[in-house]
């Protein structure tokens, strides 16, 4: 049973720390259980204070709470032939792009700025535009400012991993809590094929030499982080042809080290980015191509899916970006810090999640109870909080769930242009979302008009605003249930 409506975005509009927890006992909850643990049965409290928190190393936690980047590192060690210098690291960041970069002092002033404004914040990382371990003086100094301003905040790098056991000590020391490396190979025939050269111990590499140096310190900084206990990500970009296939292999390497996450994102490769590969037309994966890999990966490392691949610097919950609010033209001078706004939104998502947590037992139970087995592919339309709460015509993304007797579970996203622009319907851009839902049986969102819902059903695609603002567990049930029938014996008992 869903809890009395509590939007996301009447938690992140108000104005006031005082309006947001108002907001939170207005609303209600549902849930006996307020303020105990949602911590998934399977995982120790340890890991779960680690990430319950973090977007991008719990896909729970990132319909609640957001991460920021500050573009701090522009030098990198190394060249990968899916990047142009111009633009920021494409390990970590969508390629094509250029952030604004900040000194140390600089990143500290908007990151207080942010934190003032953007209460689900709970992430610092720095992720370039270059290599935030090469650049080292300069994400030290950052990492240092923003600790002692605001100590509560986690602190996320990521690295190509070069560079990386030269610093786990003083990562160690700084407290942070989470590391991505981008590990494309295990193999370095397949590494000379995406690293031209390397630049390490004051010389320039390249060939199968290179690429034997950067797999072995990839290896050693992954082992030396698991002793430390700092949870790893390993970022993988799937090039087709090159190490598609390969990535299987990595998987097993970087398990067995003990990484905590394997995300493995597409190659985005396009001639007009002036990329190696986008010159010599290398083609990156469909997402049927991604997903039938990430597929085949199940039951090794654990898959990160929800991936954004941001920018370096960008600002908001995954999925959306709101880092151009948020420039240097735009910040005071010398924000002081209020944590009040942050603490309010804890203790409501804390009641929320418990609320949600219920809602999604439920589910499963429904799930359980149906007589025949089947799937459902589901794309949502949401604005976070776990509910159905965007527009069919806002929707710039689409979440896709998999439903099938054993559970629902969340196996990606699909980016679109936003089908409504300036109040009106747009012919063309509908084309391009129906396309972008190959595969999917039904969309739910909070509203859709009947001209978008009628196209739809002609290219086989249901689209429905019946459960608006459910949860998304509850509403997958319920149609799973209504499509396979539920065994009355087994609901009941
Ligand atoms: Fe940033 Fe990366 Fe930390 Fe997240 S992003 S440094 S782990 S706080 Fe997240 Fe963005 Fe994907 Fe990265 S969605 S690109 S995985
Ligand atoms: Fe570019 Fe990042 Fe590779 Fe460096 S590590 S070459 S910045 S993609």
């Amino acid at each position: 049973m869903s809890a009395p409506i509590i939007s996301l975005e009447s938690l992140t509009n108000t104005t006031s720390s005082g309006q947001l927890l108002t907001t939170a006992k207005s609303g209600g909850c549902a849930s006996s259980s307020c303020g105990s643990s949602s911590r998934p049965t399977d995982m120790d409290s340890a890991t779960w204070e680690k990430i319950k928190d973090h977007p991008c190393f719990s896909e729970e936690a990132h319909h609640y709470f957001a991460r920021m980047h500050v573009a701090v590192a522009p030098a990198c060690n190394i060249q990968c032939n899916y990047c142009n210098r111009k633009y920021d690291c494409a390990n970590e960041s969508r390629p094509g792009v250029v952030s604004e970069k900040l000194t140390p002092d600089q990143a500290l002033r908007k990151v207080i700025a942010v934190a003032n404004e953007v209460p689900q914040l709970s992430v610092l990382g720095i992720a370039g535009p270059g290599d935030a371990c090469y650049d080292w003086k300069k994400t030290r100094a950052t990492f240092e400012r923003i600790a002692r301003e605001i100590p509560d905040i986690k602190l996320c790098i990521s690295t190509n991993g070069l560079a990386l056991p030269e610093h786990v000590d003083e990562l160690a020391e700084l407290n942070i809590s989470h590391v991505t490396i981008t590990i494309n190979m295990v193999d370095p025939a397949v590494g000379e094929k995406i690293y031209p050269w390397i630049f390490y111990g004051h010389r320039r590499y390249t060939g199968m030499e290179a690429a034997k140096i950067l797999h072995e310190r990839q290896m050693l900084g992954l082992e030396m982080l698991s002793k430390r206990g700092i949870l790893t990500k390993i970022n993988s970009v799937m090039i087709p042809g090159i190490n598609d296939q390969h990535l299987i292999e990595v998987n097993k390497w970087v398990k067995e080290r003990g990484a905590f996450l394997h995300n493995v994102m597409p190659l985005i490769s396009d001639p007009a980015h002036g990329t190696c590969f986008g010159q010599t037309g290398q083609r990156g994966p469909t997402a049927l191509e991604l997903k039938a890999l990430q597929d085949r990966l199940e039951g090794g490392a654990k898959l990160m899916r929800h991936c954004r691949q941001c920018r370096a610097d960008a600002v908001g919950l995954l999925g959306t970006d709101r880092g151009q609010e948020f420039t240097l033209d735009q910040i005071p001078l010398e924000p002081g810090y209020n944590s009040g706004k942050r603490h309010a939104y804890r203790e409501v998502v804390s009641r929320i999640r418990d609320d949600h947590l219920a809602a999604k037992n439920q589910a499963i139970t429904t799930l359980a109870s149906v007589s025949v087995r089947g799937s459902l592919h589901v794309a949502v339309a949401t604005k976070g909080g776990g509910r159905i709460n965007e527009h069919f015509g806002h929707a710039k993304e689409f979440q896709v769930y998999e439903a099938s007797q054993t559970g629902i579970k969340f196996v990606g996203h699909r980016k679109v242009e936003p089908y409504c622009r300036g109040g009106w319907g747009e012919e063309a851009t509908l084309g391009g979302i129906i396309a972008a839902l190959e595969g999917i049986n039904i969309v739910l969102c909070a509203k859709i008009g009947d001209c978008p819902q009628k196209q739809l059903m002609e290219a086989g695609i249901r689209a429905t605003e019946a459960f608006g603002y459910d949860y998304i567990e509850t509403a997958i049930s319920a149609l799973y249930a209504a499509e396979y029938g539920l065994d009355l014996s087994k609901a009941t008992a």
